[in-house]
């Protein structure tokens, strides 16, 4: 399903739907001033030493003054830069003094109790807590990192609800046991036993939620895959071919017309082991996807590596970060240049590229040749624009209002502020550039509430800061002004996340920042500590960013989607009608010799019996079970879990899977349900006897 070219005919009447669905415009944005040194473009330099040098420096000293050393507190660096602020705060331990300040104008609650861990508690608010037997507002979806895995929790109880294997086996939920998701893994999925999911974009109509699916990307083996929000269960996986790393993920909206993954890592194309140290031949792309087949519609080629992507409300542009503009094929060739780009990609004219044949097929896909220097890129339409910020932006994300991408400068104490109706209109793609608020010391992810403002995390500071966009693009680049309040994080935040905030109605009361780091905030469990992702109210301006709740996380989230719970609709059990495996009722259990060597058996699970309370095959046999969970009521969970044959099937109510071995040793194996289902689950059991050959 992954990689085969799909027919000329059908991607035409896609395009063409695709140019219909993008006939709208942005909303109209207020005329801000392009500033012409928004881009600054000498190398930063301080002492004769590079940004990069400079960072590297200040985390090894916040690492040591963690630890409580003071000599690295004494020889922190109190530098006054121009775009740097190393000096200006401390990383503090839990309930430590408060160190120097960094005396912000407008910055309010920069520490305040909580903020700070003062009482070293997590989850004191009250008001934000959820008593036992109620349902929390919202689902959260975190990806789970290198696990492969979504985590689902309520917000704002922040409990684990679920987690949702995506690119990984997992028995309890029999995931990659039974025979149709191990071909998911195997085949759609190319077999590889991880993956590295970092975003987790919810389906979208109209700019909300639908509730139908999740996409996410493997960082790790360049692919997507789309999660069932009716069943909580991974059900595609596709191989993105052409690509190495897929990193950012997210959709063409507003109906989710297409999914698109971000290719992060250069690779030659094709990747066959020649030209590995011509940079010429390395390419990065985007890839779209049709979300209801899964399949590859086109690549854009693009120089330089990417890195995140979000795409705006009126379904024209999408916009991806991205490094190395050098094109180095090294990692020290890939930070010289002081200058990266957005790229902002105009969907409907690639489209019409690939109608017209303007493309390479390179594994099966059209490759569209988005480069600087294509063709496709002269003329009065080219296909990516590109938009020069500070070096190596990170995370971009489109404001509700759809008039603005905002991309973190990472590197540069910056956020860049797009226009998102400028970008078609203006010649130089700079003059797009309409804001540039100095926020703070690495700035990595920007997430929005509903009342204008955007909450932008710092790494290398350890704080949300919280600002107005509307004023950044009112004030001079470089300004703080626009700063409303900045809040520390415990410790150094990655991605962060408000109620709904990629879509056109964020919710504008909670707030989750996942930090990287839990340092002393939990009790400590060996070297591998747990993540902090932490809670924050968001919703009263006047009394600021709360902090309401720490949780602690296992290894380990980068992105996040908080929807209303209103908007998914998980089904209670499962609908035979909904796989392609029948149904085993009661009663029409079978068993069948197929051949010498072939036993298929049919058979149904209930409280507290298995249809056959024993099977008998032979030696070398290859068994094909099905069965089916006959319950009708939620939450009666069975599985069939046959010892030393490797197998574990979960059964939802209502579900059939199915599985094969070869009963290759002789002996007695006692099957039995590995869910607690009732007083007599330890009972619930069928003897398998596997009788020598001979
Ligand atoms: Cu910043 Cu992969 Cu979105 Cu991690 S990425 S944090
Ligand atoms: Cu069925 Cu335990």
């Amino acid at each position: 399903m992954t990689t085969d070219p799909n027919p000329t005919d059908d991607r035409e009447a896609r395009a063409d739907e695709h140019r219909d669905d993008a006939a709208g415009t942005a909303s109209a944005t207020e005329e801000g001033p392009a500033d012409d040194e928004a881009v600054d473009d000498g190398p930063e330099i301080v002492d004769g030493r590079t940004v990069e040098h400079l960072i590297t420096d200040h985390e090894r000293d916040i690492a040591a003054t963690a630890e409580g050393t003071d000599a690295a507190a004494a020889r922190r660096p109190s530098l006054d830069l121009p775009r740097l602020e190393l000096g200006r705060r401390d990383f503090m331990k839990a309930g430590a003094a408060v160190g120097a300040m960094t005396g912000l104008a407008g910055c309010t609650s920069v520490l305040s109790d909580e903020g700070n861990g003062g009482d070293g508690s997590s989850g004191a608010s009250g008001e934000h807590s959820v008593p036992p037997g109620e349902h929390d507002e919202y689902y959260g979806f975190l990806s789970g990192g290198h696990t492969g895995e979504i985590r689902v929790v309520g917000l704002p109880s922040m409990r684990e609800l679920m987690r949702i294997p995506v690119f990984q086996a997992e028995s309890a939920r029999g995931f990659g046991h039974d025979a149709r998701t191990t071909e998911l893994l195997e085949e759609e999925g190319g077999g590889y036993t991880w993956g590295d999911t970092h975003h987790p974009r919810v389906s979208q109509t109209d700019n909300d939620y639908d509730g139908r699916w999740l996409f996410v990307n493997d960082k790790a083996n360049g692919r997507m895959a789309r999660v069932d929000l009716e069943y909580f269960e991974t059900d595609a996986i596709t191989n993105v071919p052409n690509s190495q790393a897929v990193h950012g993920a997210c959709m063409q909206l507003p109906d989710t017309q297409l999914v698109f993954g971000v290719g992060e890592f250069r690779v030659p194309m094709p990747n066959d082991g020649r030209d590995v140290d011509d940079p010429d031949a390395y390419g990065s792309v985007l890839t779209a996807i049709d979300p209801e087949t899964m399949d590859v519609e086109w690549q854009v080629e693009v120089d330089g590596n990417m890195d995140n992507g979000d795409g705006g409300k009126e379904g024209r542009w999408f916009f991806a970060t991205g490094y190395n503009s050098e094109e180095g094929v090294t990692q020290g060739e890939m930070t010289r240049a002081d200058r990266d780009y957005v790229k902002a990609f105009d969907i409907p004219a690639i489209w019409d590229a690939v109608e017209a044949g303007e493309y390479e097929e390179i594994s099966g896909v059209p490759v569209v040749d988005g480069t600087m220097d294509s063709s496709l890129n002269e003329g009065d339409r080219p296909i990516v624009r590109y938009v020069p910020t500070p070096k190596s932006p990170h995370g971009v994300s489109v404001t509700p209002d759809g008039s603005y991408a905002i991309a973190s400068g990472k590197l540069d104490p910056t956020c860049t502020v797009i226009g998102v109706e400028e970008i078609a209109e203006v010649d130089d793609p700079a003059d797009a550039i309409l804001g540039q608020p100095r926020v703070g010391m690495g700035p990595l992810h920007t997430a929005y509430d509903d009342r204008g403002h955007a909450y932008t995390t710092l790494f290398i500071d350890s704080q949300v800061v919280k600002w107005d966009y509307e004023a950044a693009v009112e004030a001079e680049a470089g300004s703080e002004e626009p700063i409303v309040e900045k809040h520390d994080v415990h410790y150094n935040p990655g991605h962060l996340i408000a109620s709904e905030s990629y879509t056109a109605s964020p919710q504008g009361d909670y707030l989750v920042s996942l930090n990287k780091l839990s340092k002393d905030r939990f009790l400590p469990v060996g070297p591998i500590h747990p993540e902090n992702d932490q809670l924050f109210h968001i919703g009263d301006d006047d009394a600021g960013m709360e902090l309401v709740k720490d949780k602690p996380s296992y290894p380990e989230p980068h992105d996040a989607s908080i929807v209303h719970k209103d908007k998914i609709e998980p089904a209670k059990t499962w609908g035979p009608d909904d796989y392609d495996l029948d149904f085993v009722p009661e009663g029409e259990e079978s068993f069948e010799r197929i051949d010498e060597s072939t036993v298929e058996i049919e058979m149904w699970a209930r409280r507290n019996e298995y249809a056959f309370p024993e099977v008998t095959v032979r030696e070398g046999d290859e068994v094909t079970i099905r069965i089916s969970n006959v319950e009708t009521t939620s939450d009666v969970i069975h599985s069939l879990a046959i010892p030393e044959y490797d197998v574990n099937l979960a059964l939802a109510p209502q579900d059939t899977r199915e599985v094969t071995f070869t009963a290759d040793e002789p002996g007695v194996y006692w099957a039995y349900c590995a869910y607690f289902c009732s007083a007599l689950h330890l009972e619930m059991r069928s003897r398998i006897l596997v009788e020598p050959r001979d």
